[in-house]
């Protein structure tokens, strides 16, 4: 076993491939951009390398900063986590030419599932069945034509380079084919350099069911399948093993095909094939096909693991030392059933919008597994994927696993960033979902109901307004703090707002009216009767939503903030421009950054001549009240 890893990754996968080696006795390199210089990753690592500046391109993805790190601490392997390197075979080239070990599959296994064209010959080749169509080299409009009517409308056209949906087009008649065909080709030329395709028989609403692999470079197992068909932009969202549905017959069908498929490639490490399937009549051992092999841990790997019992890194790191297999397949089970729910810093409501901030309050309940890599105090920044933490549960079978996931939604906390939680907790009580009638249009189908922005109860809002007037603090009772006078408080949530008239009676106990009505508030536990926090100039509830509610002065909010050599978003809002540039100088009163909130425009200025330290925000990213948006130079 090597006695030093390097961790060529950030976030919640860096620390999950730590929590492993640290058990195995293998000591953690961890690497991180200027943005990251505090990251969790970094402190739980024993020994940490800065790479530079937080763009990707300037730190995650410098393998040869990667490399060099890794010979400096005397790390001996190497270990992409999912994004940045893991799928990149110059990198697993260079690695090795340093005499380093990747942790994962070799250059030529990653490079034969890279191009969609000759992976799926090379899978048709070897027994794997891949959706009907044609993906050879003449790319002739007219011939291609032909080809579609062959296989029969509707077909699907695909980028062989593509990815994550780009150049994709569904085609239903032949009087639209050459039209997709154009578009198809010129967005897949401008994305990938690359304007070949291939065309399918379209499958409708298909589900997505994978199947994890491992292999030791000849041989390979598979450890069953996962259902990941609930996506929204092929962006997955809640991920579960086994797949609803499936059957034995299915099930070793499928395993089948997986392990061929590795084997094909002479596959090392941890895989997963994915497969399209045409789940409108039951699943069918003849009823789904092979889409892409994504050739790394993924995301969504802890479901297995749960099932199984097999710690998937732990094998990484076995297999990548060169030890065989550890397990035959016919060792491996699946006991139960789990659900993973992944957690992103992102406006739901006004469309999925990333967010950034400072998470101001972290709480996770005990029971499900959870994998995170921030901790309260950390900054959600715009450069990279706002992915939080990932909540697991386990269950003896689906309807318990499923109730667990609910519980865990509900009893997490987190202020201080916008959060996918209320589209979770949605989500997890769908009936469609409950019943594990999953497919891959399911959230676009519902998207109505589970995308709305909530809509804060009266007694939310009670709670939000005790919550914010502190009262009984500093030292005073409630009587002599309010008694007997009426206190306004004005809430903003979701660009409206909330007049609350509140009256202390004693001092655990208020009144508080809201549109004449007076909601009756006692005080147990710390708390109004739910839970809340006041932070960052207002106060988050941890309703049947996490409600954010800001309480900025109407009159003081068009004027532009200061803390220190911080200039602060006054309210939240959308950044509808950034005007400035880090090491830019600056007059005082020029244009710093644009904040788009209750309906109008608001030009955050610079409060003094200075130079632009760091820039916290992009256009586009959604900023709560307090927010730092840009630091000027200490003033010298
Ligand atoms: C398809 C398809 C229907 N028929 N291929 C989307 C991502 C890309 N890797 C493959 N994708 C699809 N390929 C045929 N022949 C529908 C999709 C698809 C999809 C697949 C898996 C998960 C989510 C999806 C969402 C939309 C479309």
């Amino acid at each position: 076993m090597f006695d030093k890893i390097l961790i060529a990754n950030r976030g919640e996968i860096a620390c999950r491939v730590i929590k492993t080696a640290r058990a195995m006795g293998v000591r953690t390199v961890a690497v991180y951009s200027d943005a990251d210089a505090h990251a969790l990753h970094v402190s739980q690592a024993d020994e940490a390398v800065g790479l530079g500046p937080p763009p990707a391109a300037e730190s995650y993805l410098r393998g040869d900063l990667m490399i060099a790190a890794a010979l400096q601490t005397g790390a001996q392997a190497i270990h992409p986590g999912y994004g940045f390197l893991s799928e990149n075979p110059d990198f697993v080239d260079d690695v090795v030419a340093a005499g380093l070990v990747f942790i994962g599959p070799s250059a030529d296994a990653i490079r034969a599932m890279g191009l969609k064209d000759a992976a799926k010959a090379l899978m048709a080749k070897s027994g794997v069945p891949v959706v009907p169509g044609y993906h050879g080299t003449n790319q002739d409009a007219g011939f291609l034509a032909e080809r579609a009517a062959e296989i029969g409308y509707p077909v699907m056209i695909k980028a062989v380079a593509g990815g994550g949906g780009k150049g994709m087009r569904v085609v239903t008649s032949a009087t639209d084919f050459h039209e997709n065909l154009a578009s198809a080709v010129t967005e897949a030329r401008k994305a990938f350099g690359n304007g070949a395709v291939l065309i399918e028989k379209y499958i409708t609403a298909p589900r997505h069911i994978e199947v994890q692999v491992f292999g030791d470079g000849t041989d390979a197992v598979h450890l069953f399948e996962r259902d990941c068909s609930l996506q929204r932009r092929h962006q997955k969202v809640i991920e579960e093993a086994p797949a609803p549905g499936m059957t034995d017959a299915v099930r070793a069908a499928m395993g089948n095909a997986a392990v061929k498929a590795a084997r094909a490639i002479g596959y090392a490490g941890a895989g997963t094939v994915e497969f399209i399937v045409d789940g409108s009549d039951g699943l069918r051992p003849d009823g789904f096909w092979f889409m892409e092999m994504n050739t790394r841990l993924q995301v969504e790997h802890p479901v297995t693991e749960a099932i199984t019992g097999v710690d998937l890194v732990a094998w990484q790191l076995r297999v990548a030392a060169g030890e065989p297999l550890p397990a035959k397949q016919s060792d491996l089970h699946i006991k139960g059933h789990a659900i993973e729910a992944r957690i992103y810093a992102e406006d739901v409501p006004a469309g999925f919008l990333p967010a950034t901030g400072t998470i101001d309050h972290l709480q996770f309940p005990k029971a499900p597994r959870v994998d995170c890599g921030v901790q309260a105090g950390d900054i959600i920044s715009p450069w990279y994927d706002p992915m939080i933490a990932k909540l697991t549960t386990w269950g003896a079978d689906r309807t318990s696993a499923l109730q667990a996931l609910r519980a865990a939604l509900d009893a997490t906390q987190i202020a201080g960033t916008v959060t996918n939680f209320g589209f979770l907790r949605r989500l997890v009580r769908n009936e469609d979902f409950a019943r594990g009638q999953v497919d891959t249009g399911l959230i676009e189908r519902e998207a109505a109901t589970l995308c709305a922005a909530p809509d804060p109860s009266a007694f939310e809002i009670a709670v939000a307004a005790a919550c914010f007037a502190q009262i009984g603090t500093d030292g005073m009772t409630g009587f002599a703090l309010w008694s007997p006078l009426a206190h306004p408080i004005a809430l903003l949530h979701g660009g409206q707002w909330y007049d609350v008239t509140l009256r202390v009676i004693g001092p655990n106990r208020c009144d508080a009216e809201i549109e004449g009505r007076t909601h009756v508030l006692t005080r147990r536990n710390g708390h109004w009767g739910l839970p809340a926090l006041r932070h960052g100039g207002g106060v988050t509830v941890f309703g049947d939503d996490i409600l954010r509610f800001d309480t900025p002065d109407p009159v003081k909010a068009a004027s532009s903030t200061t803390a220190g050599d911080a200039v602060l978003a006054p309210m939240p809002g959308l950044v509808s421009a950034v005007a400035v540039a880090e090491g830019q100088s600056v007059k005082a009163g020029e244009r710093l950054v644009v904040l788009e909130a209750m309906k109008m425009e608001h030009v955050l200025r610079a409060p003094r001549d200075g130079t632009i330290a760091t820039v916290h925000v992009v256009q586009g990213a959604q900023v709560t009240a307090g927010q730092a948006l840009v630091e000027l130079e200490p003033d010298t």
